[in-house]
Order: C-alpha cells, then structure tokens, then sequence
C-alpha cells in the first residue's frame, strides 16, 4: 500500500491538503484527482503543490467508520447550542467548551489544537497544531457517503480524521472548516459523527479541537498521542 499527500499553498499561505492510502494500482488515478482538487479551491489557484509517495511499511489498522448523523439548525446560535449538548454528554465542562470555540473562531491553524479537560491547551506547537496524517477513507464508504447523501466529499475525509481520533482515545473532537463558504461543521465522540449545519457564518474561519483526558504532566502519553495521530497508518471502512 502506499501513502499519497498532497498540499498546495500560494505565497506561502496554505491553500488545500489532502491525502490517502492505496494500493499500487491506484498511485496515478488519485495523484491526479489531488492535483485537480488543488487547482479548484476556493481559497485560489496555487503556486506551489507538492504530492508526496511512499510505500507505507507499518501495519494498517482497518476501522469501521463512526455512524454519521446530520443535525440541521437554523442558526449558528441554535448550532452551536446543540455541540454543546454533545460535548457535554461526554464530561466536558461548559468554560473548557467556550475555550475550544475560541480556537476555532480565531482560525489559521493547519493542524488540530488538543485541550484537557482543564481546558489546557497540549500541543507543542500552538501556530500549527497536530496534524491527523497518514489515513484514507475506503472507496467502498466513499460511495456510501455520496450515494446515501449522508454527507459530502469533505465528510470522506473527514470522517477518516474523526474516527481515527475516537479510536486513538481522543474524547472528542469539535470541527469547523476552514473554508470561508462550507458552514457545516461536526462534533465526534464515541457516539457517533455528528454534522451540525450553520455551525458558522460563511466567510468566519475555523479550525479544529481534540479534547483528550490527558494532565500537562503525562508528557509521554501526549507524546504518544500525537505520534500514532501523525503516523499510524489508518484504513476506515
Ligand atoms: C474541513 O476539512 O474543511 C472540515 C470538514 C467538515 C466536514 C463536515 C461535514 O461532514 O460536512
């Protein structure tokens, strides 16, 4: 099997990203469909791109996907009120909960931010966050999600970066992306992938939110964390 990421950025200011896990029939087929995406993003045309192969050696968990379920609300006040409800469920405090909104609405984050339950802010680096690599959503889920119309191509990956989360301990995850005009965002727990609409107001930005039960004294185990997130080769059916 082999590793496919792409990302495209413009002056240096990152534009769109994305990656997969297939196998060697399939390099050419989603090298191209990556550089397609790149040159069609709404946040403008690239002047750098860079696809990145490797032949993955680790083994590859196999993990069925979180049910996804979609919530619509009318307003991002009605929206944000019911991923409060969900993150609630899950032990998390309403100040701890304000905290993430916060990082999310200040935006420009590549990565995700990981809060404690003390709402502390864990990861190393606070521009950048921790990126959720090496995962590939199956064709099979793929063409589940579009066909049943239980989400679009964003929730394709999406899903694969909540549900590796969830199975690498993760509590919960708050997501708005960081697409100006895409204002459906989620909130994903044990429970299930929960699509929220207008969870935003377009052009706001946005960004994402691991809540992890973890003390700023268990270097090791945030380390761990954080090396399986961007490492552990992750398929979900
Ligand atoms: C992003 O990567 O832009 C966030 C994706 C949010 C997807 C929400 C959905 O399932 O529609």
């Amino acid at each position: 099997m082999y590793s496919i990421k792409m990302r495209a950025s413009r002056n240096g200011k990152h534009i769109s990203g994305a990656e997969t896990i297939v196998e060697r029939e399939k390099v050419e087929e989603y090298v191209l469909r990556f550089i397609r995406r790149a040159f069609s993003h709404e946040l403008g045309t690239p002047d750098f791109i860079s696809i990145k192969i490797e032949e993955i050696q680790e083994d590859i968990e196999y993990v069925p996907h979180l049910p996804i379920t979609t919530l619509e609300c009318r307003s991002k006040e009605e929206a944000r009120e019911v991923a409060r409800d969900i993150l609630k469920r899950e032990g998390i405090k309403e100040e701890v909960i304000e905290e993430a909104f916060k990082i999310v609405e200040r935006g420009g984050m590549r990565g995700a931010s990981i809060m404690n339950l003390q709402g502390e802010r864990l990861e190393p680096d606070k521009e950048r966050g921790v990126r959720v690599k090496c995962i590939s959503t199956s064709e099979e889920l793929r063409e589940k999600i579009l066909r049943e119309k239980l989400g679009t191509e964003r929730t394709v990956d999406a899903i694969g970066i909540a549900t590796k989360a969830i199975d690498l301990g993760v509590i919960a995850e708050l997501c708005i992306s960081d697409n100006p005009s895409y204002t459906t965002g989620y909130v994903a727990t044990k429970r299930g992938y929960f699509r929220i609409t207008n969870l935003k107001e377009r052009g706001e930005p946005g960004g994402r939110v691991f809540f992890v039960d973890i003390s700023r004294e268990e270097k090791e185990r945030l380390e761990r964390l954080i090396r399986d997130l961007e490492n552990k080769p992750y398929i979900i059916k």
